[in-house]
């Protein structure tokens, strides 16, 4: 297997992406790593993992629909309307053909980063919030609070995320992921404990 370090992934993304999302990816990057110390996750995996999430947007959003067909990915009728969608399932796909990952566990925190899912794996619920509350994130509401409860209890925050997300949606006239609207039932309940 080639094994490509951290050092050498974070070499070719920031010649890869946009300084933005480049530097986005290292704070996600950071943040995973910090809540997988807070709550006995991998480490090395959540580093590794928020690193390369978004690394399919180094490709452009107007031919995610023609590769993800190329390459066999399944899309649901949102993605096809809401093709930014898409650099999810296709950052799974550039995870392995790019960085050699072939971890379950990191490709599944890296599809379902956008919009969550129902019953997630610590994995996948730390790089979904990192993703949300990295330090260079401030559009969203109550961000202050949602990085303070990321730190107490991550089912809450998850809570706190996806309806945040789920009011935002509609606001905008959005049209909402059906898993994004079934993570948000499901850690609706999570959160109030029942
Ligand atoms: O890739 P990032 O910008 O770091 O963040 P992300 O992967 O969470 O993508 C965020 C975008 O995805 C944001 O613009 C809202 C959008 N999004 C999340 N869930 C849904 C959605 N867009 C639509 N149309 N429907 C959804 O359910
Ligand atoms: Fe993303
Ligand atoms: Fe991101």
């Amino acid at each position: 297997m080639n094994d490509l370090s951290i050092t050498d992934i974070k070499s070719i993304l920031s010649k890869s992406l946009k300084e933005e999302r480049f530097y986005h990816s290292l704070s996600v990057s950071a943040v995973a790593a910090s809540l997988a110390m807070r709550y006995g996750g991998d480490i090395k995996k959540a580093e590794l993992a928020g690193l390369i999430h978004d690394c399919a947007k180094a490709y452009p959003t107007d031919q995610f629909i023609k590769m993800a067909d190329d390459f066999g990915i399944e899309l649901l009728d949102v993605e096809r309307d809401n093709p930014q969608l898409i650099h999810a399932k296709l950052g799974a796909y550039y995870a392995k053909k790019d960085f050699f990952v072939y971890d379950d566990e990191i490709l599944n925190a890296i599809i379902y980063h956008t919009t969550g899912r129902p019953n997630m794996s610590l994995l996948e619920k730390i790089i979904y919030i990192a993703d949300y509350i990295e330090p260079a994130r401030y559009k969203a509401k109550r961000l202050d609070e949602v990085r303070v409860e990321a730190f107490e209890d991550l089912d809450k925050c998850l809570d706190m995320i996806l309806s945040d997300t789920v009011e935002h949606l509609i606001e905008k006239n959005y049209v909402i992921n059906p898993i994004t609207l079934e993570t948000y039932k499901y850690y609706s309940k999570q959160g109030k404990g029942d």
